[in-house]
C-alpha cells in the first residue's frame, strides 16, 4: 500500500521531531514514509519528491528560516502541515510557517509538535475512513482516562 502520509524533514537534525510524528502514525495504523529534503539545499529534488508523491497529506518539519512547508505547499494542492523546530530563536521557524502569503495555505502546529501534526493528518484522512475515525476516538479516550487517573491522585487542599 502506498504511504498515505509523507513526513519530510528539512534536515537529519530534525529527526527527534520526525520520530514523534512517526510514532503517532504507527500507533494509528497509518502508512507513512519519513524522509529528508531541504527547500534551500535541494530545491529541485524536493519539488520532484512532492510532485511524484502519492501521499494524501504532507507533514513538513523545519527550523530556522523554515521555508520547507511553504515550498511543499507551492508544489501540491494536497494538505500540508508544518511543524516549526525549536532552536536559538524559536519564533523564526514559527513565523516562517504561520505567515504564508494568501493563496498557499500551510496548517501550522506548535513548536516541535510532531505528534500533533500526525493527529491532524489522521483527522484529515479520517473524513473518509470510519475505522480510522474510531482509532482516533480511542486515542482521545485513552488520553482522557490518563488525565482523570492523574486527577484521582490529588486531594483537596494540596
Ligand atoms: C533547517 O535548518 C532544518 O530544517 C533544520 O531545522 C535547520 C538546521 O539544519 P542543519 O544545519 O542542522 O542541517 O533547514
Amino acid at each position: 500500500m502506498a504511504a498515505e502520509v509523507l513526513i519530510i524533514m528539512g534536515s537529519k537534525s530534525d529527526e527527534p521531531v520526525g520520530k514523534k510524528a512517526a510514532v503517532v502514525l504507527k500507533e494509528l495504523g497509518i502508512e507513512y514514509k519519513l524522509t529528508v529534503a531541504s527547500a534551500h539545499r535541494t530545491p529541485k529534488y524536493l519539488a520532484k519528491l512532492v510532485e511524484e508523491s502519492e501521499a494524501k497529506v504532507f507533514i513538513t518539519i523545519a527550523g530556522l528560516a523554515a521555508a520547507l512547508p511553504g515550498v511543499v505547499a507551492a508544489h501540491t494542492i494536497k494538505p500540508v502541515i508544518g511543524v516549526p523546530v525549536s532552536g536559538k530563536v524559536n519564533l523564526d521557524s514559527v513565523l516562517s510557517i504561520v505567515q504564508m502569503p494568501p493563496g498557499i495555505p500551510v496548517a501550522a502546529v506548535g513548536l516541535d509538535r510532531g505528534e500533533n501534526a500526525s493527529l491532524l493528518a489522521a483527522e484529515i484522512l479520517a473524513i473518509s475512513d470510519e475505522a480510522l475515525s474510531q482509532r482516533i476516538q480511542a486515542h482521545r479516550d485513552a488520553q482522557q482516562a490518563r488525565v482523570i487517573e492523574d486527577a484521582s491522585t490529588y486531594h483537596e487542599g494540596i
